[in-house]
């Protein structure tokens, strides 16, 4: 009911607000009419001398209600009801008892005194969603907090602690214990003035060269997304022209955004990846303990998952075969932490933390007391098997066992083995401390237990869990296969491989299927089809097998699809390639990048839709999530399903997908494609 939206209790002539419109108090229509009406409400009760307003749960306001940016903008605006509490002649004090993002943050802006408690945050992080602030924070925030801060907060989506707030100048104090005592404490002692309003500030400009600095450093950290530029085209018109000024364009803005295909994609995703972290199918099932975790293989693979699983906090055992493997293993585990410290991620502290949770075992013997363990060891059927039997004899039998296989047939590995039921395949992608994908495959016998704790590991270390079908690839490798061929076949039709990589760069896409394949080295490929010849399957030989052939493998060879010069990461088209590829050319009229872009991004959704049907993936936005968090694909696209079902399909026989919608699908809307 609209009347409990915001809850109403007043002490000593104090008003506490609470907002309490769950999961995270988000500003949706019928919580603003409940705003607004409270604001003037209060303005007109003679009995009420101050206004503290804060949230219920761990969340104060977690912004604008995401799931009505689909549907026009509805009275009252965000905007309107917060100038009202700022032009209110009673303080209201904004007590910050969680998370202030987005619209939050703008409220929170409006008060005229923020007290935050220990844990509360507030940050802008509306570029994530391809919008700009739209209720003033664009405004307001450069005239609290300073220009160039400001500027790195909203474009960035950077989320400041209490502490930072305070130092900052946003945070009128930090709690130190009951936040809503001290903010109705504090509220009883307001019987001055009221504090400027941000508006009243101006601020001088700094002048047409760091406007043109900072454009061409957001646009290229944004990486397609206009939406942080935009952000600081608002800024910059706020300083130039005035508050007022700044509020008209910001608001323009944020509405042009609001209807842009980028937001769409963006907001496609955020509930994607929200739906794929709780499945409802295993809403209510405990997962197994984690409390120690084995991981055998001490290669890039193992040894980033391990650093993965210390970073989250767990204790892991890291099993090689000799010592000297070992050795190597806890190696790269400390180059991965050192790495973090230089990059900023954690502090030498940190660091030492995480790695006293990293020991080294030769031989799996001590894995007899975890109660999860991963298999990373060479992709050798064989070798995986004998694996899997030592497991089976050493650890306890309600201990979930993993593979971390990717073209291996999971059922294989552990056919026959007892308790098939703890069997499952966790598919990372490389490197597993960095790569936000993890493919989940249960097998035949795999319960919903074995399955939630996949699931739970997920949740813990941060990544993003997408549910696939036991085939060939599962789900991203077999896509990728399709997207190479696809690539391959534009060289037919006359496109070079610098072209095709500079299509997919331009479409957003960090590296092209061709760089990306000398990075990776040719070889692995080709042993894979040619493994695949040799068992029968007609694979015609295609250009790959014939650079793999004449000795080109990639960067590492100093030639692939490019030439490399030594020491060099820098591609030079080969002639070598080319006379490669040129009598395999068929004349006609040469792709241009816009088709190069859409013949590749269609081939990825038509064999994601065949996924789906084969019911291999749970449904399209899982396709996205896996395009997007395990290949790089361009976040403001969407992903591959999303993307081509917007465009609509752009050739014969391009995928029949349903159109996207943002419609949270748990909410009662249609499915997020
Ligand atoms: C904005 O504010 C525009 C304004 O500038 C201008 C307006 C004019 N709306 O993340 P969780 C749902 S743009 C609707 O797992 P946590 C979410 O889908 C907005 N729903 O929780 C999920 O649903 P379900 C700017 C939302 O505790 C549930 O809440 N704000 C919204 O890990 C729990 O979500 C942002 O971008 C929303 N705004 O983290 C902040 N937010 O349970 C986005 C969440 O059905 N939100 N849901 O799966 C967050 O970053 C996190 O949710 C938060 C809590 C940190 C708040």
């Amino acid at each position: 009911m609209t009347t409990d939206l915001i809850r109403r209790r007043d002490i000593d002539q104090i008003a506490l607000l609470t907002l309490a419109n769950p999961p995270v108090n988000a500003l949706g229509r019928a919580v603003r009419q409940k705003l607004a009406a409270l604001a003037s409400e209060l303005e007109a009760d003679d009995s009420v001398r101050a206004v503290v307003l804060t949230g219920e749960g761990r969340v104060f306001v977690g912004g604008a209600d995401i799931g009505e940016f689909d549907r026009p903008p509805e009275e009252p605006h965000l905007p309107d009801v917060i100038a009202a509490i700022e032009a209110a002649r009673k303080p209201w004090v904004a007590a910050l008892n969680g998370a202030a993002l987005g619209g939050g943050a703008e409220l929170a802006l409006g008060c005229h005194y923020r007290i935050f408690a220990k844990e509360a945050r507030l940050g802008l992080p509306e570029t994530a969603l391809g919008l700009i602030p739209g209720a003033g924070g664009t405004q307001r925030l450069p005239r609290r907090i300073g220009l160039a801060p400001a500027i790195e907060v909203i474009t960035a989506g950077r989320t400041l602690s209490a502490n930072e707030a305070q130092d900052a100048g946003l945070a009128d104090r930090i709690a130190a214990g009951d936040l809503i005592a001290e903010a109705q404490a504090f509220a009883r002692t307001l019987d001055g003035p009221l504090p400027q309003p941000a508006g009243a500030a101006s601020l001088a400009d700094p002048g047409p060269a760091f406007w043109e600095e900072a454009r061409a450093r957001i646009a290229k950290a944004a990486r397609g997304n206009p939406a942080p530029v935009a952000a600081l085209e608002a800024i910059h018109v706020g300083v130039a022209e005035g508050f007022a000024a700044g509020l008209r364009a910001e608001r323009e803005t944020f509405l042009r955004l609001r209807g842009s295909d980028e937001a769409a994609a963006l907001r496609h995703l955020f509930f994607a990846e929200r739906a794929a972290v709780r499945p409802a199918a295993l809403r209510g099932i405990e997962p197994a303990p984690m409390a120690r975790i084995g991981v055998i293989g001490g290669g890039t693979m193992g040894s980033g998952i391990a650093a993965a699983i210390a970073a989250a906090g767990l204790e892991v055992t890291l099993a090689e075969t000799g010592s000297d493997a070992l050795e190597a293993g806890l190696t790269r585990v400390r180059a991965i932490f050192e790495a973090q410290v230089t990059r900023g991620l954690t502090d030498r502290a940190g660091a030492a933390d995480r790695l006293a949770r990293v020991s080294g075992t030769v031989g799996l013997g001590p894995l007899a007391v975890c109660d999860l363990v991963i298999e990373a060891v060479f992709e050798d059927l064989a070798v995986k098997r004998r694996v899997f039997e030592d497991l089976t004899r050493l650890c306890r039998p309600d201990a979930i066992l993993a593979t971390n296989t990717s073209y291996l047939d999971p059922e294989r590995i552990v056919a026959g083995l007892p308790n098939p039921d703890r069997f499952i395949a966790l598919h990372f992608f490389s490197p597993a401390q960095v790569m936000k994908l993890l493919e989940i495959v249960p097998l035949a016998a795999t319960t919903s237990r074995t399955l939630a704790t996949g699931f739970a590991l997920a949740a813990r270390l941060g990544k993003i869990p997408v549910q696939a079908g036991n085939g060939e690839g599962f789900i991203g490798n077999r896509i990728l296969k399709r997207y190479r061929a696809e690539a391959e076949a534009l060289l037919f039709a006359g496109a070079s491989p610098a072209e095709v990589d500079q299509a997919m760069r331009a479409f957003g896409f960090g590296m092209g299927p061709f760089e990306m394949q000398d990075m990776a080295g040719l070889d692995i490929a080709f042993r894979a089809r040619e493994a695949a010849r040799a068992q029968g399957q007609d694979l015609p030989e295609g250009p790959g097998d014939r650079l793999v052939r004449a000795g080109r493998l990639g960067r590492k060879s100093g030639g692939g699809w490019y030439d490399y010069a030594p020491e060099s990461r820098q591609p030079h088209p080969s002639a070598e390639v080319a006379a490669l590829i040129a009598p395999l050319v068929t004349p006609r009229p040469r792709p241009s990048a816009m088709e190069i872009a859409e013949r590749l991004i269609g081939a990825m959704a038509e064999e994601g839709q065949r996924i789906c049907d084969e019911g291999l993936a749970q449904g399209p936005a899982d396709i996205d999530l896996v395009e997007v968090h395990g290949y790089g694909f361009p976040r403001h696209k969407g992903g591959p399903m999303f993307h081509t079902a917007r465009k609509g399909p752009t050739r014969a026989g391009g995928p029949a997908c349903p159109g996207p919608t943002n419609a949270d699908p748990r909410k009662g809307g249609a499915a997020p494609t």
